[in-house]
């Protein structure tokens, strides 16, 4: 090694040119590469003689710099310049496919619902998904100790007080608090997310979703309940639709009943998916109990109300056939993308 070498690099980083990035990448290796020209010097300075290493040692890591800073320079200029010099790529060329994302299937049948009662002068509702004990339990007519409160039913976020802190059951919550804020009458439709500590298996999920729907007014009738609950199915299922309402309880409505459909896939003649009855149950509903009324503030001889409540994934199930509930929340995207163009089945 000697001062010449030096030099004549120097020199020809000084002088070097570079039109593109892809030339800059090649002086960068040339120069300062594993195998390059400088990397070799800083090899063979390790047999210059110890007198000799203080100076040349310097000079050589100033080149190094040097060479560092004139390749960082070039590359700046490339990347600045380098669009404009021509066509580096083909503009015409079709653009790269990204995966489009598909609407889940409970999303979809839930801005379903959803859009049915908006068209019948419906307002949407939300609230909180951590709840306290009153609007979901106490104000809804649940005794103390019923069973919903109980550890095995409800998830608790805090305990021991007197209005613990839990995840909601239902979204009759919300409905609560539109009771309590709303002027009347109130038409309102709450859709949600809910916990329940359930055993996950095919049929039970400890989270699932819900739809619930609250009308009161003054003259409000179990007419009206059945009348609305038989327009919304012929919205949902198909205009030759039929319902029938079987008896139920329900702490937050008297009378209570559950609503079966005509099953739209046999019509009637019997099928697996209605298990040879020629019905699907999809909801429940009753006439808001008094009890209810008064706890939000209403006046119960005043006014009276209809309630219904349904389980998103249970519709979704019929409508897709879907067999299980566990796939709902994995997030396999060979079930999500069979939603792609998902209208009915
Ligand atoms: C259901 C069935 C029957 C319901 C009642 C209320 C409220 F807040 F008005 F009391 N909200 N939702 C209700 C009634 C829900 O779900 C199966």
């Amino acid at each position: 090694m000697n001062r010449e070498d030096i030099e004549r690099l120097s020199a020809e980083l000084a002088a070097l040119k570079c039109k593109t990035q892809k030339e800059v990448e090649e002086a960068r290796v040339r120069f300062l590469g594993k195998k390059g020209e400088i990397t070799a010097l800083f090899e063979e300075f390790r047999t210059v003689a110890p007198e000799f290493k203080k100076e040349f040692g310097r000079t050589l890591n100033e080149l190094k710099q040097k060479a560092q800073a004139r390749i960082e320079e070039l590359k700046a200029a490339a990347e600045q310049s380098g669009p404009s010099e021509g066509p580096a790529q083909d503009l015409s060329m079709p653009g790269d496919d990204f995966p489009l994302g598909s609407r889940h299937p409970v999303s979809i049948v839930r801005q379903e619902i959803v859009d049915i009662f908006r068209k019948f002068g419906y307002d949407v509702a939300e609230g909180p998904e951590i709840e306290d004990d009153y609007h979901v339990f106490e104000a809804l007519n649940f005794p103390p100790n019923h069973p919903a409160r109980d550890m095995q039913d409800t998830f608790f976020v805090s305990a021991g007080h007197l209005n613990p802190l839990l995840l909601r059951t239902h979204t009759s919550s919300v409905q609560v608090r539109a009771m309590e804020t709303m002027k009347l009458p109130i038409r309102v439709i709450c859709p949600g997310r809910v916990f329940r500590n359930e055993a996950i298996s095919a049929r039970a999920h400890c989270i699932f979703h819900q739809v619930e729907g609250l009308y009161i007014d003054e003259h409000v009738t179990f007419a009206d309940l059945k009348q609305a609950i038989l327009l919304f199915a012929r919205e949902m299922f198909g205009a030759d639709t039929q319902i029938r309402m079987r008896p139920s309880f329900f702490p937050f409505t008297e009378p209570s009943a559950e609503v079966d459909v005509s099953c739209n896939i046999c019509h009637g003649k019997g099928c697996n998916i209605c298990k040879g009855t020629g019905w699907l149950e999809i909801l429940g509903c009753g006439m808001v109990d008094p009890n209810v009324l008064e706890a939000s503030g209403i006046d119960s001889k005043k006014y009276s109300g209809f309630a219904f409540g349904m389980g998103l994934e249970r519709i979704a199930m019929l409508k897709w056939r879907v067999n299980d509930l566990r796939h709902y929340f994995e997030n396999d995207l060979r079930f999500l993308h069979e939603f792609e163009t998902a209208t009915e089945v």
